[in-house]
């Protein structure tokens, strides 16, 4: 059986060199003539895509559910697109996933109060649950000083230090249990120079860029059988 592309998940705070070193591997795989496309969360250009961007843009002011539900719709609108990519041998480098989901929606804080979530971490999940799951997750783990060196952060909703230090908690736990279901997950030290980066997330993925064997899973599925109706609801 031919095998399939692979799907490497590229994911960090703002600043850290995500796009950059996203690009960066597109180009490598292209050059050793591997299949492979580059996509990105959110994705701006659907009509989901373009509330998301007026939220983030400050442009208009939306409910934190509403928010968080249209950026897991936001995905679902490339799921099938992503699988088809996949099953033809195609590998996708995704900038941004489920996790950023969960770890901005999640990371927010009732108003008024220092540390109380506004939205509670398994709701957060669960829309996200049977997308199609990463082969690996490469997390880069960028520092506050850092972030700050490399000019700050923008203009948009999130891009603030509080913001970006209490999303690196969310993702934290995220690691700690996205190996149930949620394919591989690698650190990778953001801090270091570019190049330095692309080396480590070049040797990180490349048993997976030949192909992959495994069947494609879904993203945080228990792979609960249900047998009778009951069951659905215990
Ligand atoms: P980017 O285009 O990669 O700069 O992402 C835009 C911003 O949106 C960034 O601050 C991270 C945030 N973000 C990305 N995905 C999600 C998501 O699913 N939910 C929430 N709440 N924020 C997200």
């Amino acid at each position: 059986m031919p095998r399939r592309g692979a799907f490497i998940v590229i994911e960090g705070l703002d600043r850290s060199g995500k796009s950059t070193q996203a690009a960066t591997l597109l180009r490598r795989l292209q050059d050793a003539q591997i299949s492979a496309k580059l996509i990105k969360f959110p994705d701006r250009t659907t009509p989901i895509g373009k509330m998301i961007d007026s939220y983030l843009r400050s442009e208009n002011e939306l409910d934190d559910h509403t928010v968080h539900l249209l950026f897991s719709a936001n995905r679902w609108e490339f799921a099938s697109s992503i699988e088809k990519s996949l099953q033809s041998g195609e590998t996708i480098i995704c900038d941004r996933y489920a996790f950023s989901g969960l770890a901005f929606s999640a990371s927010k804080i009732r108003p008024g109060s220092q540390s109380y979530p506004l939205l509670d971490y398994e709701w957060c999940r669960v829309p996200d649950i049977g997308l199609p799951a990463p082969d690996i997750t490469l997390f880069l783990d960028v520092s506050a000083d850092v972030a700050r060196k490399r000019g700050g952060y923008g203009e948009e909703r999130y891009e603030k230090e509080d913001v970006q230090r209490r999303v690196r908690d969310v993702f934290v736990r995220i690691s700690e249990h996205v190996q149930g279901g949620g394919g591989r997950w690698e650190v990778i030290d953001a801090d270091e120079t570019q190049e330095e980066v692309q080396e480590v997330v070049w040797k990180t993925v490349q048993e997976l860029v030949a192909g992959v064997d495994a069947p494609l899973e879904k993203l945080w599925d228990d792979k609960r059988e249900v047998t009778n109706v009951e069951t659905l609801y215990m």
